[in-house]
């Protein structure tokens, strides 16, 4: 990696499969018992909180039984010793990349064990369920609700990710399927821009074709392989 010097890596629900984690979109994945229309946009959370609320609740769980695997420890070793600008965003939920050490994370699709208050627009720390309406620890009013972003909304922080993607030298994008904007689109912008740009992952994803190299096999294996 004798050139580059500033690394976007963007990791998805494959990175923390091996973790326990089920994804989305496999053919036993949280999509093939969950319709995304009931339990991810907000016009579900409208119609039916209780439904909502049980699915995260179910989510947090799991993520807080979850450890972090080879790939997300491989991560935070090169998020330590690199001395360029890098920046790690996942669309996950759970916090297996912090709990492994890295810590130049960005969550762009919110966090499973973060609450938001939608009255005061705190953020709060939130392992708890949502389900029994508590008071905003903030505010004090009864708001809150996952601190996730459904479909029809926002991603966070974009501004400070297309900076990145800009700069970059390497993007690499490990588990994830490409079927969902705008992250899909990040390894055009960034090659557009002038990236290499990698993919590891399982198999093929949805935009493979703008990548330069593919490399395909478990993530435990491949990000390790990657990084040393
Ligand atoms: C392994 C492995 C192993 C397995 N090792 N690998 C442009 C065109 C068309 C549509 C749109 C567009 N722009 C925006 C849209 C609309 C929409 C969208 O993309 N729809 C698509 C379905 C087409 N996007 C949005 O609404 C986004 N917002 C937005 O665009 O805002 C702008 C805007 C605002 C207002 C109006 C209009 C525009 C928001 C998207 C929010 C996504 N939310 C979810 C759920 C919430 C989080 C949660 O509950 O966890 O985020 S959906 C779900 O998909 C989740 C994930 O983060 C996301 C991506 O999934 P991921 O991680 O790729 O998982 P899988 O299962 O798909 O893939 C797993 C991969 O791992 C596979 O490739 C496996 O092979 C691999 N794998 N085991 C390595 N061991």
């Amino acid at each position: 990696m004798a050139a580059i010097r500033n690394i976007v890596i963007l990791t998805g629900a494959g990175v923390s499969a091996e973790s326990g984690l089920e994804t989305f979109r496999a053919a036993d994945g949280l999509w093939e018992n969950h319709r995304v229309e009931d339990v991810a946009t907000p016009e579900a959370f409208a119609r039916d909180p209780e439904l909502v609320q049980r699915f995260y609740d179910m989510r947090r769980t799991a993520i807080m039984q979850a450890q972090p695997n080879p790939a997300h420890a491989a991560l935070a070793r090169l998020d330590a010793a690199w001395p360029g600008a890098l920046l790690l965003v996942t669309q996950n939920i759970d916090d297996l990349h912090e709990r492994a050490g890295a810590t130049r994370v960005l969550h762009m699709h919110g966090e499973g064990l973060s609450a938001w208050c939608t009255a005061c627009d705190a953020r709060i720390g939130w392992s708890r369920s949502l389900l029994d309406e508590p008071p905003c620890p903030s505010c004090g009013a009864t708001a809150l609700r996952p601190d996730i972003v459904w479909f029809g909304e926002m991603p966070y922080r974009m501004d400070d990710i297309f900076d990145a993607l800009r700069e970059a030298d390497l993007f690499v994008s490990i588990g994830t399927s490409g079927a969902v904007y705008p992250a899909a689109g990040f390894v055009r912008q960034a090659r557009e821009c002038g990236a290499r740009t990698l993919e590891l992952n399982l198999e093929a994803s949805q935009g493979s074709a703008w990548f330069h190299e593919t490399r395909l096999g478990p993530a435990s294996a491949l990000v390790p392989q990657w990084v040393e």
